[in-house]
C-alpha cells in the first residue's frame, strides 16, 4: 500500500505500555495506582516524544550531512493547540496508543483533553504559522520555525453579564512534555547603548555598537513530526533570562529589590503574547522582543552557516529566511550589521545577500494593521540599526531618484522614515526593500496590494517581485483529527487515506453523490458532530440546544469591526423580530430553526468590539428565554475561542460566516476549515471566499454584498450625502434604543459608528443583500437532500485549500529549496 507509517515505533501495545509506566514511575516518580488522568496524559506524550526526538535527532542529522538549503520561518506567533493528538495521528500511531491506555484503564480522549492550548497566537497569522511548520514537516522540507516561548499566551475569555473578561493564560503551570530546553543554548542580545565611529588603518570606516544592556536568549525546542515521514523538524521559541541571575553585591547590602529587578526586566520581554490582531500597538517592550528574537534566530543561523565554512556569497543559496508579517523585518537590518560591522564585508557586497535571503508575507492592507516605530525609540533601544536604516533608506532613495528624476513626492511617499510628528519608521517597506519577493495571501489581497498601499513600489521595481500564495490549512489537524468520522467515511469511499497527503484527492467523493447510502452516512456525520458542539454549548454555557436538525450558523474567529459580527448580530435581531411579527400558525412554514453560534476575543483595549460581544449576549438572554420563539431561534456565544474548541466547532456547522467589508479580510482561513468539513459558507466578495467560489462553484456558496472596487467610493459618500440606514435596519436599532436588550447607551457607540459617524465597514450598505442572502440559505435547507450534495461538493473541492500546497508553492515561487526524503 501507499502507506509505509515508517514512523510508528511500536509495534505492539506491550512496547508502548512499558514505556508508558517506566514515565510514570520514573519521570513522573509516581506509581500507576496513583496516575491520574494529568500524569497518564505526560506519560503518554513523554513516550511519544521519546520517539519523536530519535526522528528528530536522525532529522537534523540527515540535514546537515546533506547540507541542502534550509528555510526558516521566522513569526511571532505560532497558535499551536494541542500536541499529543497531532502527534499520534502524524506518527500513525494514535489506534494503537488508544487501545494501549484503554487497557490501562484511560480513554484516550479525556488524557487529550487534559493538554492546555499552546496558544501562543492572536489568530490567523499564527495559525497559518502552525499549519505551515505541520506541512513544511509533512513535505519532508529541511525547515525551522523560530518564535518566542511566551509565558503567557493569548489571555482566556471569561464572559460575566456578558462582558469579556481577560484571564491570564498561565500555559506553563504543569511541566511541559513537548519541550525540550535547551539551557546550554545562550546568546547574549543587547539593547540601548552607543555606537562609537573610526577610521582603520586602510581607511574603512568602522562602527561599533556598545549595547547598554544585555539579556540572555535560551532556546525551548519542540519537534514538529510530519505526516507519515520520518521527518521531524524544529520549532525553536527563545525565552529572554538576565545575564546574571542574581546580583549578590545588591543582595547582601540589603537592596533585595533592586537585586532581583534587573532579572525580572529581562524575563518580562518573554513573560506576555501582545493580545491585538489586525492593530498595530507600538509598545517599547513589543519593539525588544522582535529584536530579541530575530537577533536570537539570526545568531542560531548564521552559527549554523559558518559550519560549512563557505564564503558568505554563497549564504542565499543556503538559507532562506520567510518574514511572517513585518514583525521580524529588523532581521534585514541585523543581518545586514552582522554582515557590515562583524564580519567585515562591504556594504554593497552585504546589502546584496540580505536582499536574495529574505522574502515577506504581507497579512493586511488595513492602515491601522501596518507597523510603524517612532524614530526617537530606535534611536534609543537600537541605536545603530537606525543609522543602518538612514543608509538603506538613502541609497533606495537614490536608485528611486535615478529611476524617476524630480519626482519629489514619490520620494516622500515611499521614503522608510515617514516625515510625520513624531517621526516614523514604516516597517513593511523596510520589508519591501530588503526582500526579493513579498507575497499576498489570497489572489484578490495580492492583487490589492500591487494597487493600493504597496503601488509605488511596484512602480519602482516592477511587478515580478509581488506574487500571490493563497493561504492553506493542514488537512491532518482540520479533518483528520477534528473530525474522525467524516475522515473515516472519505477514506472508505476513497479506498485509502492518501487523500491526507494529497488533498486534491477529495475529488474522488463527486462520483458517490448521487449515492442514497452515502449522503445518509454524510449528514448523519453532521449530526453526530453538531451533537459533540451541544455538548460543549451545554458544559461551557449552560444553554440548550434543544433540536440538533435546527442550522447551525457559525462565525467564530477575532472580534473585529471589519469582520462585522455587529452585521450578524443586527440580523439575528431583525430574524427574532421577524419570528414574533408572523402568527404562530405560519412560522414553521417561513423560518428553518436555526441556531446563531458566536464565538471569538476581543482585543482588551478595544472599545467597539468588547460592545459587540455585549450585545451578542444580550441578545441571547432575550432570545433564549423567550418561549414564543422556541427552537425557531437560539443564540450562543462560546467563550474562550481557541484552537481545541475549533476543532469541535468547525466540524458542526451547517453554515459559517465570513462576511468582512469587501477588501478588508487578506485571506480568512476559517472559511477554508469549515468548507473542508462540509459547511456551506456565507460571505462577501472578500479574502480567499473568492477562490473557494471558484473552486467549489457559485451555487454552492452564499454571496452577498458591495464589491471592493466600490468601497472607497461608499465611504466618501457617506462623508458627503450621510448613511441611509433601511426600514429593516431601523426596526433593529430602534428595538434597541428602546432597551430591549438592556441599557441602550451601552450599545449606543456602536450604532453610532453606523448611523452618525460614517459607517466605515458598510453595514448599512450590505444589510439588506445579506438579509437576502440569509432568506436563500433558508430556502436551501428546506431541501435537506440537496443541502447535504452541497456540502459533499465543498469538501470535495477544497482540495486547493490544503497548507501543502501552499508550502510547495512558497518552496518554488520565493525559497527555492527541494524537500530531503527521510528515506535518503
Ligand atoms: O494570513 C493569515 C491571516 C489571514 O487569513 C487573515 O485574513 C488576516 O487577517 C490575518 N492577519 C492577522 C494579523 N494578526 N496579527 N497579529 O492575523 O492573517
Amino acid at each position: 500500500s501507499w502507506k509505509k507509517h515508517t514512523v510508528t515505533n511500536f509495534s505492539t501495545s506491550d512496547e508502548f505500555e512499558e514505556s508508558f509506566v517506566r514515565h510514570v514511575e520514573t519521570t513522573l516518580a509516581r506509581s500507576l495506582y496513583n496516575c491520574d488522568e494529568l500524569a497518564a496524559y505526560q506519560a503518554t506524550s513523554q513516550t511519544m516524544r521519546d520517539n519523536l526526538v530519535t526522528n528528530w535527532n536522525k532529522t537534523q542529522q540527515r540535514q546537515t550531512a546533506k547540507d541542502q538549503k534550509r528555510i526558516y520561518y521566522l513569526s511571532l506567533e505560532f497558535l499551536m493547540g494541542r500536541a499529543l493528538d497531532n502527534a499520534l495521528i502524524n506518527t500513525g500511531n494514535r489506534d494503537l496508543v488508544k487501545d494501549s491506555v484503554s487497557e490501562l484503564g484511560f480513554n484516550l480522549e479525556d488524557l487529550i483533553s487534559q493538554e492546555p492550548d499552546a496558544a501562543l497566537g492572536n489568530g490567523g497569522l499564527g495559525r497559518l504559522a502552525a499549519c505551515f511548520v505541520d506541512s513544511l514537516s509533512s513535505g519532508d522540507y529541511p525547515a525551522w520555525g523560530y518564535g518566542l516561548r511566551y509565558q503567557y499566551g493569548i489571555f482566556k475569555q471569561k464572559i460575566i453579564e456578558g462582558y469579556q473578561v481577560e484571564v491570564p493564560d498561565y500555559w506553563l503551570k504543569f511541566e511541559n512534555p513537548w519541550e525540550i530546553a535547551r539551557k546550554e543554548i545562550q546568546i547574549p542580545i543587547d539593547f540601548y547603548g552607543y555606537v562609537e565611529h573610526s577610521t582603520d588603518a586602510k581607511g574603512v570606516k568602522k562602527s561599533n555598537w556598545i549595547g547598554g544592556e544585555r539579556v540572555i536568549a535560551t532556546a525551548y525546542d519542540f519537534p514538529v513530526p510530519g505526516y507519515d515521514t520520518k521527518n521531524v523538524n524544529n520549532l525553536r521559541l527563545w525565552s529572554a533570562q538576565a545575564t546574571t541571575e542574581f546580583d549578590f553585591a545588591k543582595f547582601n547590602s540589603g537592596d533585595y529589590t533592586n537585586s532581583v529587578q534587573a532579572t525580572q526586566r529581562a524575563e518580562t520581554i518573554t513573560s506576555v503574547l501582545y493580545p491585538n490582531d489586525n492593530f498595530d500597538s507600538g509598545k517599547e517592550l513589543r519593539l525588544k522582543q522582535q529584536y530579541f528574537w530575530v537577533a536570537a534566530s539570526l545568531h542560531d543561523i548564521l552559527r549554523r552557516f559558518k559550519k560549512s565554512k563557505r564564503p558568505w556569497v554563497e549564504l542565499p543559496d543556503q538559507i532562506a529566511i520567510q518574514l511572517n508579517d513585518t514583525h521580524p523585518t529588523i532581521a534585514v537590518v541585523e543581518l545586514q550589521r552582522v554582515l557590515v560591522d562583524l564580519e567585515g564585508l562591504s556594504w554593497d557586497d552585504a546589502w546584496s545577500i540580505v536582499t536574495k535571503v529574505f522574502g515577506y508575507t504581507n497579512h493586511t492592507v488595513m492602515q491601522e494593521a501596518l507597523e510603524k516605530w517612532p524614530v526617537d525609540l530606535f534611536q534609543r533601544l537600537l541605536p545603530r540599526h537606525l543609522e543602518i536604516i538612514y543608509d538603506i533608506n538613502l541609497f533606495f532613495l537614490q536608485h528611486v531618484e535615478k529611476k524617476f528624476p524630480g519626482d519629489r513626492d514619490l520620494l516622500s511617499r515611499v521614503s522608510i522614515i515617514e516625515e510625520s510628528n513624531p517621526r516614523q519608521i514604516r516597517m513593511a517597506y523596510l520589508a519591501i526593500i530588503g526582500s526579493h519577493k513579498v507575497n499576498g495571501v489570497a489572489e484578490l489581497h495580492s492583487e490589492l496590494i500591487k494597487t493600493t498601499i504597496f503601488k509605488d513600489f511596484v512602480k519602482i521595481y516592477g511587478a515580478s517581485k509581488f506574487t500571490n500564495v493563497t493561504n492553506g490549512i493542514t488537512p491532518r489537524r482540520w479533518l483528520k483529527q477534528a473530525n474522525p468520522e467524516l475522515a473515516e467515511l472519505i477514506e472508505s469511499k476513497l479506498g485509502s487515506d492518501a487523500y491526507l497527503k494529497d488533498l486534491t484527492l477529495l475529488k474522488g467523493l463527486e462520483k458517490f453523490v448521487e449515492e442514497e447510502d452515502f449522503i445518509k452516512a454524510w449528514a448523519q456525520v453532521k449530526t453526530n458532530n453538531k451533537a459533540r458542539l451541544i455538548k460543549l454549548i451545554k458544559e461551557l454555557t449552560g444553554i440548550d440546544i434543544p433540536n440538533p436538525e435546527a442550522l447551525f450558523d457559525i462565525q467564530v474567529k477575532r472580534i473585529h469591526e471589519y469582520k462585522r459580527q455587529q452585521l450578524n448580530i443586527l440580523a439575528v435581531i431583525h430574524r427574532y423580530l421577524s419570528i414574533k411579527a408572523t402568527p404562530a400558525a405560519d412560522r414553521a412554514k417561513k423560518f428553518v430553526p436555526k441556531v446563531s453560534i458566536f464565538g471569538g476575543k476581543s482585543a482588551p483595549g478595544y472599545y467597539q468590539a468588547k460592545r459587540i460581544i455585549k450585545l451578542i449576549n444580550s441578545v441571547s438572554a432575550v432570545v433564549n428565554a423567550d418561549a414564543e420563539v422556541g427552537d425557531l431561534l437560539k443564540v450562543v456565544f462560546i467563550p474562550d475561542y481557541n484552537v481545541s474548541k475549533a476543532e469541535v466547532i468547525c466540524p458542526a456547522s451547517d453554515l459559517s460566516e465570513h462576511i468582512s467589508t469587501a477588501g478588508t479580510e487578506a485571506s480568512g482561513t476559517s472559511n477554508m476549515k469549515f468548507t473542508l468539513n462540509g459547511g456551506l459558507i456565507i460571505g462577501t466578495v472578500d479574502g480567499a471566499n473568492v477562490e473557494i467560489t471558484r473552486e467549489i462553484g457559485e451555487e454552492n456558496i452564499f454571496l452577498f454584498g458591495n464589491l471592493a472596487e466600490s468601497v472607497e467610493d461608499l465611504r466618501h459618500h457617506h462623508r458627503y450625502q450621510g448613511v441611509q440606514i433601511t426600514e429593516s435596519l431601523q426596526k433593529v436599532f430602534d428595538v434597541i434604543d428602546q432597551g430591549l436588550f438592556g441599557e441602550a447607551s451601552e450599545f449606543a457607540p456602536l450604532l453610532d459608528s453606523i448611523r452618525y459617524q460614517g459607517d466605515h465597514y458598510l453595514v448599512s450598505d450590505d444589510f439588506e443583500s445579506y438579509l437576502k442572502a440569509q432568506e436563500l440559505v433558508d430556502e436551501t435547507f428546506k431541501d435537506t437532500k440537496e443541502w447535504v450534495k452541497k456540502s459533499v461538493a465543498c469538501v470535495a473541492n477544497s482540495g486547493f485549500f490544503s497548507s501543502d500546497r501552499a508550502i510547495n508553492e512558497y518552496a518554488e515561487g520565493i525559497w527555492n529549496i527541494e524537500p530531503l526524503s527521510a528515506t535518503d
